[in-house]
């Protein structure tokens, strides 16, 4: 049967290469090829059964106007030139009454290609002067934390994990969030070297792990600087590194003497012999990876717990080796110049953090939103405090667009609901932040219905608002976005003439490393301003490694730590509809047997937000004091209709404003 070659743009950092099947015009197989080496000819059940999204009942197949209450799921029929007219109008509208700032995009990870995000929409919304969203649900302290003491220096790749000795694995999941890690953290087992999981909950059995700390919530930055100390107090610093390569050495030691390993075992709630003895593995290890994940920056610590975890391989003196230093996005080393992909700069206007979504609904006044415009994003299940999201939602003259694959939770909120193609129907140029490599899909089929791309909708609007002219469309556009990738991929214009032929020819292009992989210190280095490692990285404010208290310390009536990372069944919120049927909630048998709750019985989660009912499941992996669900669950998959996001706080961490989904702290009752 022939293949359509094709890539995966879902949000996960593994960036599959398929082979994809078509049989008398419609997808019948979707597999894992080789041409990402990565890939390595398998991907995960989800985009296997990606038809199933595609072909589904939830399949919007064309333009619909609202019929019903908002949110009641009654649409009815309208034709493109209605819908993208009654569009333009009310934008116009608003730009007229308020100002281009009335009308908020509200986007984010849907789609992690360069042609559906950050082009065609970011030069209508800059054109118009729209509200600048700032777009810090996933990812945002990590970030700031890693760009303040290393700048923009690329991470380590996944083969390299093969030549670790010793792995520390820090709030990441691999066997569910980036299955591609794992075979070669098994050849990294074969070969002897040993793991360690800093996690909530063991995701990972004794076939990997030798060490588990299982830390509680948002005790990161006790525990890293913990290690720091102790490696201090018993001469395993690297000096010689340290002197050679970093500025505030000092300062982080004396912080870190501060936190004892018994101080930092109190805060964790784990055994101070237990940090010691990590801390003790991975200094004597060589060479030695750190793999930080996003778990541990859900909560307001986030910053300085990504800062004191990525201060660890400077202070041990784990660079200058394949196989050691850290392991984090590779998305800082593409470099990608936002200006240039969007085709004009950005407008100083308006930043409204996506985390408050629900709270900028109702409370911006300076303007009102008159406007939303949902595209790439599920904010109902995605974004913190469900309650407030949709409250914010049913505001009476609020007119909401939701641009959508199928009926979401979102898109029930619609006033103009538009039908988007997937990446199977659509161009797509996909990078990859969790490797170096750049990949070019294209459409394997007719889009569904009148489903139409997000380059074509964007334009479409534009030209309605009068702000098409210049506008790049197509190879012009896809030319664009791919000059736009700088870092060791970057060159000149004429190069990347070259850069799309090549693409096209070899289906990918890899970075341009001296050597095959970066190597960090040897083939890649900090791009700060001084080309050193910035210990005390004043770009993180005052106190980069302030421990703040627990926030369960200030709420004795909801004592329980909830977390919602990643699983296997879904990429956020995307795919839920055929990969979930029903949520459960996972609880330690010691909190049941105190609560009296029995493995199956029906359960209440809730706080002063909101409650989620879902029956219970008793699990030894998840540690004492805390629960967990599910990230990515849609209203239908619990028995109230909410999801984990309905106890989620919407405050923000300090210093970039990311979301603090694992600062929800709950009780547990029988329903
Ligand atoms: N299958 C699948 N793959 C995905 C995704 C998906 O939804 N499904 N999502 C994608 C996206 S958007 C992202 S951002 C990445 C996320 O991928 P990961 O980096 O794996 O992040 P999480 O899944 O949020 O959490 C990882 C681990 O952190 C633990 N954890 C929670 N709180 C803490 C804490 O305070 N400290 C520590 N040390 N650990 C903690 C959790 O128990 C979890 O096992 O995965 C991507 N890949
Ligand atoms: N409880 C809890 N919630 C979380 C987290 C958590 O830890 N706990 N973590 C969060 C994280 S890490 C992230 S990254 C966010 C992600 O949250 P979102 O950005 O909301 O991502 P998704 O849930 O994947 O929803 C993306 C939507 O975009 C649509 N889409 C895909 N491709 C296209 C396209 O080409 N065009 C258009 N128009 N639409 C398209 C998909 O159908 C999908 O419904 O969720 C956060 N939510
Ligand atoms: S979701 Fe991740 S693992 Fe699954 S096919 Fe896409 S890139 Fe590969
Ligand atoms: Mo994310």
């Amino acid at each position: 049967m022939p293949t359509t070659h094709s890539v995966c743009p879902l949000d996960c950092p593994d960036r599959c290469s398929l082979d994809v099947t078509v049989e008398a015009g419609k997808v019948t197989a979707i597999a894992g090829s080789r041409v990402n080496p990565i890939t390595d000819g398998f991907i995960c059940d989800k985009v296997r059964h990606f038809t199933e999204r595609q072909y589904g009942a939830d399949r919007l197949l064309h333009p619909m106007r609202r019929s019903g209450p908002r949110g009641s799921g009654q649409f009815e029929r309208i034709t493109w030139d209605e819908a993208l007219d009654t569009i333009a109008v009310r934008m116009r509208e608003a730009r007229k009454v308020h100002g281009g700032e009335a009308i908020l995009p509200f986007n984010y990870g849907g789609s992690n290609g360069m042609l559906t995000q950050g082009g065609t929409d970011e030069w209508l919304w800059r054109s118009i002067g729209a509200s600048r969203l700032a777009r810090t649900v996933c990812a945002a302290p990590t970030g700031e934390a890693c760009r303040a003491l290393y700048g923009r220096m690329a991470s380590h790749d996944f083969p390299d994990f093969e030549q670790a000795r010793f792995i520390l694995i820090w709030g990441a999941n691999p066997k569910h969030s980036n299955i591609h890690l794992m075979p070669y953290l098994k050849a990294a087992r074969a070969a002897g070297a040993k793991i360690a999981l800093v996690d909530p909950r063991l995701t990972m059995s004794a076939q990997y792990v030798d060490m588990h700390l299982p830390v509680y919530p948002g005790s990161d930055a006790a525990v890293a600087l913990a290690m720091i100390g102790h490696l201090d107090r018993s001469g395993r610093v690297d000096r010689g590194f340290l002197n050679a390569h970093a500025t505030g050495s000092d300062r982080l030691l004396s912080r870190a003497r501060e936190w004892t390993l018994e101080r930092a075992a109190a805060r964790a709630r784990v055994k101070a012999s237990d940090i010691a003895a990590i801390a003790e593995a991975y200094a004597a290890a060589q060479p030695a990876l750190l793999r930080c994940g996003w778990g541990l920056e859900r909560n307001r610590n986030a910053e300085s717990s990504v800062a004191a975890v990525l201060a660890l391989p400077a202070v041990a003196g784990k660079f200058g080796v394949p196989g050691g230093g850290y392991a984090l996005a590779a998305s800082p080393a593409y470099d990608v110049d936002d200006d240039r992909l969007a085709g004009k700069p950005e407008a100083p206007t308006r930043s409204i953090n996506m985390n408050r979504l629900g709270r900028a609904l109702v409370e911006e006044t300076r303007p009102p939103i008159d406007v939303l415009f949902v595209y790439n994003c599920n904010p109902v299940v995605t974004i913190p405090d469900q309650n407030r999201v949709r409250r914010g939602l049913m505001r009476d003259d609020l007119f909401t667009v939701v641009f959508e694959q199928v009926m979401t939770d979102s898109a029930l909120y619609a006033d103009i609901l538009l039908p988007a193609t997937t990446f199977l129907e659509h161009t797509e140029l996909s990078n990859s932040y969790g490797t170096y490599a750049v990949m070019l899909g294209a459409p394997a089929v007719a889009p569904a219905g009148e489903a139409r791309s997000n380059e074509e909708v964007f334009a479409a609007l534009a030209e309605r608002l009068g702000v098409a002219e210049g506008m790049p469309r197509g190879e012009a556009l896809l030319r664009r976005a791919l000059a736009s990738i700088g870092g060791p991929m970057g060159g000149d214009g004429g190069r990347k003439e070259d850069a799309l032929e090549r693409l096209r020819r070899d289906k990918i292009l890899r970075f341009d490393f001296p050597g095959e992989r970066p190597v960090q210190f040897v083939t890649t280095f900090p791009t700060t301003a001084d080309g050193k490692v910035h210990l005390w990285p004043e770009a993180l404010g005052d106190d980069p490694y302030v421990v703040l208290p627990d926030p369960g310390d200030a709420d004795p009536r909801h004592p329980l730590a909830l977390i919602s990372p990643a699983t296997n069944k879904t990429i956020s919120s995307s795919l839920a509809e055929y990969g979930f049927r029903e949520a459960v909630l996972e609880m330690h048998p010691d909190d049941a047997r105190s609560r009296r709750l029995a493995d199956g019985a029906l359960v209440r989660v809730h706080n002063d937000l909101g409650e989620v009912v879902v029956p219970l499941r008793i699990n030894r992996e998840v540690r004492p004091g805390v629960v967990f669900l599910p990230k990515g669950l849609w209203n239908r998959h619990t028995r109230n209709g909410a999801v984990s996001t309905a106890v989620s706080p919407d405050h923000v961490t300090a210093v970039s404003g990311g979301a603090c989904f694992n600062d929800a702290r709950v009780e547990v009752q029988s329903a």
